[in-house]
């Protein structure tokens, strides 16, 4: 179907005469149509078949080599003033881009279709969500877009006639080459520009570039917030339901945190978690004066390495129908896929995420002669796409228009020290203070060193679709509109290393134990430890029955530890990132931060 939308149609016609292409298909949403194109994908060899009975309805997809990851440092925030993108962001005067870009995109679709598809950010029809219309020359974009969110005729038909309230996505793949990759935000015009990747948070422009870069832009002007957070809810033995954010940097634990499954014991007594989303919450106060949080995904694009049976259920679960794996492994056997962490039995037959055949060869021995670090089979950032229907532990509220109202807000990151497996700010100004201080190991989800310690404010940091003073300003806003009906803001760290580098905690399912003490915090059920930087647990809070010779008290003392000492280094390392690498490069810090960095300064004494 065609939209009668003037504007979209304006602009659709301007992007065609511009790239040129063979044809065009508008994407209706049906099985047929889909159908179709994955026929076409694999008769082209742009995607592989997986085993119809072991994997039913889900296929492969490789990227070059080249094209793994997002870009951040080809991503750009084109705003008019460079002081409306910020010291977080790259930029470029609009103006400049587009002149830069258009000859890049002039033809580019010569030989190829160009699809069109309509897709919705959040249910149809929920005053929280947003239209957007992307144009690709990607079969593999139209497929993932198929799953992640809610399009085809549906969004058209709910779609105003007359509204210009939709983001323009423009996607070619181009030649894939990564000295031409560009993906760009223009928040003023709606509209987003990128080219040369075909990798997923690259060019499913609904994701990242909408639903947070351009999102968190129009939630700062429209009075709402767009946020890198989980969303989920755990129900108690009485049957009531708390539902939770949490923002994590990439791969570092949303999706399993997301999906998690209680411990026997919490089971026995009757706690389930339920999943709204894995990703990114979009989030408005309601008419009670609560915040309610949607996820504008309708699908999950997680991480694949790391996630097993015990690990991650509910999300293998989840990929085992109707799914697509971008740079896992294949087993060539009986054309299934496998990865990392899986399961200790890779396949012997197998083709790497390179494409390149390891038959037979002790593959796990096998050397890097560049690097000389042992090979793996599947990409550390390969994906699956997995529709959200398919997850067992989805939300019953998981369509519901309006959203769940949000107790507790969690922030997080890989630390090996320092952090303390969880505390609670003071209140929602020093939990403000509490996001911007969020800083992580780096992973292999972004381009470029693994491991290293950056700063990574709320999460955001390479999502914040305008300047992060005014962001970190925005949330002190919120913050007053909610008042106390405002959610608790905690910190959690499930990634504390011991002195020989083991993880202290064991994460995963067990971190039920800690989200059960957030709960008893939001319900005003348990004490807690003041200390300089917040609220610990008294350590025999914290549950750990049914963990024996895992973890002892002892342990439990020394993750909920405030080491002094530690924490006047962190404080002033704040205080340079603050100053240095925000303030002097034209971030409106509020003043409101600076006081709560004073503050924790002076708690902890010289
Ligand atoms: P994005 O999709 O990139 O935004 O990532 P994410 O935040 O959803 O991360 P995900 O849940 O996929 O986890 C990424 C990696 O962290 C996986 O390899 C997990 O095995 C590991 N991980 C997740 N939770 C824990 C935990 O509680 N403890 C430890 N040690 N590792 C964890
Ligand atoms: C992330 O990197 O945070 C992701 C994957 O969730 S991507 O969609 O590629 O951004
Ligand atoms: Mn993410």
């Amino acid at each position: 179907m065609i939209t009668k939308n003037q504007n979209v149609l304006k602009w659709f016609e301007e992007m065609k005469a511009l790239c040129k292409p063979d044809n065009v298909v508008w994407i209706d949403g049906s099985e047929e149509q889909l159908a179709q194109l994955r026929e076409e994908a694999f008769r082209t060899g742009e995607m592989i078949k997986l085993n119809e009975e072991k994997l039913p309805g889900c296929i492969y997809h490789r990227t070059k080599p080249n094209d793994v990851a997002r870009v951040e440092d080809r991503t750009f925030i084109c705003s008019r003033r460079k002081e409306d993108a910020g010291p977080t962001n790259n930029w470029m005067d609009p103006k400049e881009m587009y002149a830069m870009l258009t000859p890049m995109y002039d033809g580019v679709m010569k030989g190829r279709t160009m699809y069109v598809i309509p897709y919705s950010m959040g249910p149809i029809g929920s005053p929280i969500a947003k239209v957007g219309f992307e144009l690709t020359d990607s079969i593999y974009v139209v497929l993932n877009m198929a799953i992640m969110t809610r399009m085809g005729d549906k969004v058209i038909e709910a779609f105003p006639d007359d509204s210009n309230d939709f983001v323009r996505g423009l996607h070619s793949k181009a030649d894939v080459d990564p000295e031409k990759r560009y993906i760009v935000q223009f928040p003023e015009d709606n509209t987003i520009w990128s080219i040369n990747s075909a990798y997923g948070g690259n060019v499913l422009l609904g994701k990242k570039c909408f639903a947070l870069r351009i999102a968190s832009f129009q939630g700062k002007n429209e009075g709402w917030m767009a946020e890198h957070m989980l969303i989920l809810g755990v129900q108690k033995p009485d049957g009531t339901t708390t539902y939770i954010t949490a923002a994590f940097p990439s791969a570092c634990g949303k999706t399993n945190l997301a999906m998690l499954i209680p411990p026997e014991g919490y089971k026995k007594k009757g706690y389930k978690v339920f999943t709204v989303g894995d990703d990114i919450a979009w989030m408005k106060q309601g008419p009670d004066g609560r915040l309610y949080a949607i996820t504008p995904e309708n699908g999950f694009f997680g991480v694949a390495p790391g996630t097993n049976a015990k690990s991650n259920f509910n999300a293998l679960e989840s990929t085992k129908k109707n799914a697509i794996f971008t740079n896992v492994a294949i087993n060539k056997d009986d054309m299934t896929v496998w990865w990392e962490g899986l399961d200790k039995n890779p396949p012997e037959n197998a083709q790497e995420w390179t494409g390149l055949d390891v038959n037979g060869k002790e593959w796990t021995s096998q050397i890097d002669e560049k690097t000389g670090k042992k090979k793996v089979l599947a990409h550390p950032n390969s994906r699956f796409t997995a529709p959200a229907q398919n997850c067992p532990c989805l939300s019953p509220e998981f369509n519901n228009p309006n959203g769940v109202p949000i107790s507790a807000m969690i922030f997080g990151g890989r630390r090996a020290s320092t952090t303390p497996l969880v505390y609670q700010s003071f209140d929602w100004t020093h939990g403000t203070y509490v996001g911007s201080a969020v800083s992580s190991e780096t992973t292999a989800a972004a381009t470029g060193a693994v491991g290293v310690l950056r700063h990574d404010p709320m999460a955001m940091k390479p999502f914040i679709g305008y300047n992060v003073g005014d962001y970190w300003n925005h949330w002190l806003e919120m913050g007053e509109k909610l008042g106390d009906k405002a959610p608790k803001i905690f910190n959690v760290n499930w990634f504390r290393q011991d002195e020989n580098g083991n993880f202290m905690w064991p994460g995963f399912g067990d971190n039920m134990r800690v989200l059960d003490w957030i709960i008893d915090r939001c319900e005003g059920k348990v004490d807690a430890v003041e200390t300089p930087i917040g609220f610990v647990p008294k350590p025999e809070d914290i549950n750990i029955e049914g963990l024996e010779g895992e973890v002892s008290l002892d342990t439990v003392k020394h993750l909920v530890d405030v080491d002094k000492d530690l924490w006047k280094k962190e404080i002033k390392e704040m205080r340079r990132y603050y100053d240095e690498d925000i303030k002097a490069k034209g971030g409106n810090i509020p003043q409101a931060l600076y006081d709560e960095l004073d503050k924790i300064e002076a708690r902890l004494g010289k």
